[in-house]
């Protein structure tokens, strides 16, 4: 049976394509949402594939894709011995990071989007897509994948559809996120779901019907990611990798959802989330904030040196945290896997992270050894002797350039991974003790420092700045701002989130989390880090959760609290007094500079900024001049553990 031409109410109708050509298989049976089954016909008969599969997410349903893709040359089965039931994929060597130039928030009202986003008016970047996706999927197959973010039916739980011509999208999703009937069967007649609209941008055929060959990565020049928060709704064209292509992540996960939770009264954060466990037994819950390629996943995996102390998963990307019927903060991730970066991932920095991807892991851009196993820089000290690299080419040692793409990835199911809490699918999340913000910083962040109230904490998170890493396009290692670690991902005004963080806090009021920042990427006037970082870090979590249970105590500094005395558990650690006091030093000059530079940002976001940090900044400034004042004094600073 055929779909009625009715009125769309949430989409722009339907194309001038008459509804009796339907590609096969895009009306589907007992689809309880009127919306979401009217959308998938449009969507088909805009794009025109050769057939539409629901995906289910089962076993099955890997296997024949992965299989599929084996034989179409678009994946490469590992070892089975060494990675049973895992692929390489290589990507279009112009297609292997997120592409922020080319992400667009499409608000009706291009102010809230903010001064930090590109922007586009919802009619004509429409009108623009649906151009290019017009018969984009001929001679592909369109895979319909319903998904639910969080425990399917949980309180901080939502829905999502995406519509995919990439079956690496497809299966990857299947990975990333629960997909299936069941989270299909979630979505009834009212409920909220998000729509994503995904395509590579290279038809098999021409529009006279010739057949064009596929090749093993399909992408298009023309890229663009864009978002629709009024409508729910994201279209992606011309990228087959990572957050560009597997919608739930980035697109929904953040930047949709950073706007619900703005209207809804939560926080949609780029954020892991671990349970820690003292000796004692007292469990703590933290969400940590890192840009990409910051460190988030090491830490999510930690294997703590010091002993009795357990770090267990529960999100390495993304969290969710909305205050509870009780008051306090709870956190889910909603995510099901990860989406790694496996350069520097070795058996020493995050053997967690090893285990997790030995199978049913899809590895993008890595190099191939001969013995049909994976290899990055960093995974053993010796490179081996011969490689194909991520671009399919010879490569020894000698070669000098990477054998894998410095944002080569992982893509595995976080079931198999090891650390996973108990709790880890708790469907009202997890409480939050702590909220840890970090970056990589060469100088001025110590190792740890204690935010003073939540709004110090808002301040903290607010001016994070970091210097970039291969996760984005464009020159790594330029420290730029990156609030929150969030500068790609909100989905509408900065200063406006930040207001919403303030507003957040005073809800929970003496419930709120306590705030930290951290550093582990301080470097020495030699170049190298100062802090031994990874299993070590455990440390520094420990410290928290001294601070959390009030077992420690905190000397005040111009910029928060720092350890104080013995309160940071140095045991066992081989490290120079004076490495530990450059970690900890705080250069009243060097921060008065970056107050300037702050001051400069905020201008840059007008009078959306809060008042409360424009005060922040004030009050910090008068801190600083009076150390700057009793350091000529010749007073100490601050006392540091050494
Ligand atoms: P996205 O997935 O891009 O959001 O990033 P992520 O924050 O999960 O990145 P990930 O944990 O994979 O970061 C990896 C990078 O951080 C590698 O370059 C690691 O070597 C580095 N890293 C992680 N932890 C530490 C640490 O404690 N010390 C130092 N020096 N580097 C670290
Ligand atoms: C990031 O860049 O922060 C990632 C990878 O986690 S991607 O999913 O590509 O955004
Ligand atoms: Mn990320």
């Amino acid at each position: 049976m055929q779909p009625q031409a009715t009125h769309e109410h949430r989409f722009p109708p339907l194309p001038a394509t008459p509804l009796t050509d339907v590609p096969d298989g895009a009306w589907r049976h007992g689809v309880a949402n009127p919306d979401l089954a009217r959308w998938v016909v449009r969507i088909a008969t805009l794009t025109r594939p050769d057939a539409v599969v629901w995906c289910d997410g089962s076993e099955a349903e890997w296997s024949r894709l992965t299989d599929e893709m084996v034989e179409a040359g678009s994946l490469i089965r590992l070892d089975p011995g060494a990675h049973p039931d895992s692929f390489l994929a290589r990507s279009d060597p112009a297609d292997v990071a997120r592409i922020e130039d080319r992400t667009f928030i499409c608000s009706q009202d291009a102010s809230d989007a903010g001064p930090t986003n590109n922007w586009r008016a919802p009619g004509g970047m429409h009108a623009e897509l649906d151009g290019l996706f017009a018969e984009c999927m001929r001679g592909r197959t369109m895979y319909v994948v319903p998904y639910s973010m969080g425990p399917i039916g949980g309180a901080i739980s939502r829905l999502g559809v995406q519509i995919t011509d990439s079956p690496y999208a497809a299966v990857s999703l299947s990975v990333m996120t629960r997909v299936g009937d069941h989270a299909l069967a979630e979505i009834g007649p009212d409920t909220p779901w998000v729509a994503g609209v995904h395509s590579v941008g290279m038809p098999l055929r021409d529009h006279r019907g010739r057949r064009i060959e596929d090749v093993a990565w399909p992408s298009n020049p023309t890229k663009y990611v864009c978002h629709f928060p009024e409508e729910s709704s994201i279209w992606s064209f011309g990228s087959g990798y990572g957050g560009n292509a597997l919608l739930p992540k980035k697109c929904f996960a953040l930047r949709i959802a950073s706007t619900i939770a703005r209207d809804e009264g939560w926080l949609a954060e780029h954020m892991l989330l671990i349970k820690l466990t003292a000796p004692d037994g007292r469990a703590f819950h933290l969400a940590a904030s890192f840009p990409s390629a910051c460190g988030k996943t090491n830490l999510a995996m930690l294997q703590p040196t010091l002993p009795g102390w357990r770090v267990e998963t529960i999100g390495d990307d993304i969290a969710w945290l909305r205050p509870g019927p009780d008051g306090t903060l709870r956190a889910i991730n909603p995510e099901a896997g990860f989406f790694g970066v496996a350069p520097g991932t070795s058996v020493e920095s995050n053997p967690v992270a090893m285990d997790t991807m030995r199978r049913h892991t899809i590895f993008t851009n890595v190099a191939l050894t001969d013995d049909g196993e994976v290899w990055w820089e960093g995974k053993t000290a010796e490179p081996p002797a011969h490689l194909i690299d991520w671009q399919g080419y010879h490569w020894t040692p000698d070669s000098g350039t990477p054998a894998a793409h410095p944002n080569a990835r992982f893509t595995a199911p976080i079931e198999q991974c090891r650390t996973l809490a108990e709790d880890w699918h708790a469907a009202d999340g997890v409480p939050v003790d702590a909220i840890v913000f970090g970056g990589r910083r060469t100088t001025n962040v110590p190792l740890v420092v204690q935010a003073e109230s939540w709004a110090h904490g808002v301040f903290i998170g607010a001016t994070v700045a970091s210097e970039t890493t291969a996760a984005q396009e464009g020159a790594v290692g330029r420290l730029r701002r990156d609030p929150f670690g969030m500068l790609p991902f909100v989905g509408y005004d900065m200063a406006d989130y930040w207001q919403h963080w303030l507003d957040v806090g005073a809800a929970l009021g003496d419930r709120a989390p306590a705030v930290f920042q951290v550093n582990w990427f301080r470097r020495g006037e030699d170049g190298t880090f100062l802090w031994p970082g990874f299993g070590e870090n455990a440390r520094v979590l420990a410290w928290i959760a001294g601070r959390i249970s009030g077992d420690t105590a905190v000397t005040d500094s111009a910029i928060g609290g720092l350890p104080e005395g013995a309160g940071l558990d140095l045991d066992g650690l081989d490290i120079a007094p004076s490495a530990l006091a450059e970690l900890f030093d705080v250069d009243p000059e060097a921060w008065l500079r970056e107050c300037d530079e702050t001051e400069t940002f905020f201008d840059e976001f007008g009078d959306r900024v809060p008042q409360v940090l424009r005060t922040e900044l004030d009050h910090l400034r008068s801190r600083l001049h009076a150390a700057a004042q009793s350091a000529t004094d010749g007073s100490p600073l601050s006392e540091v553990a050494a």
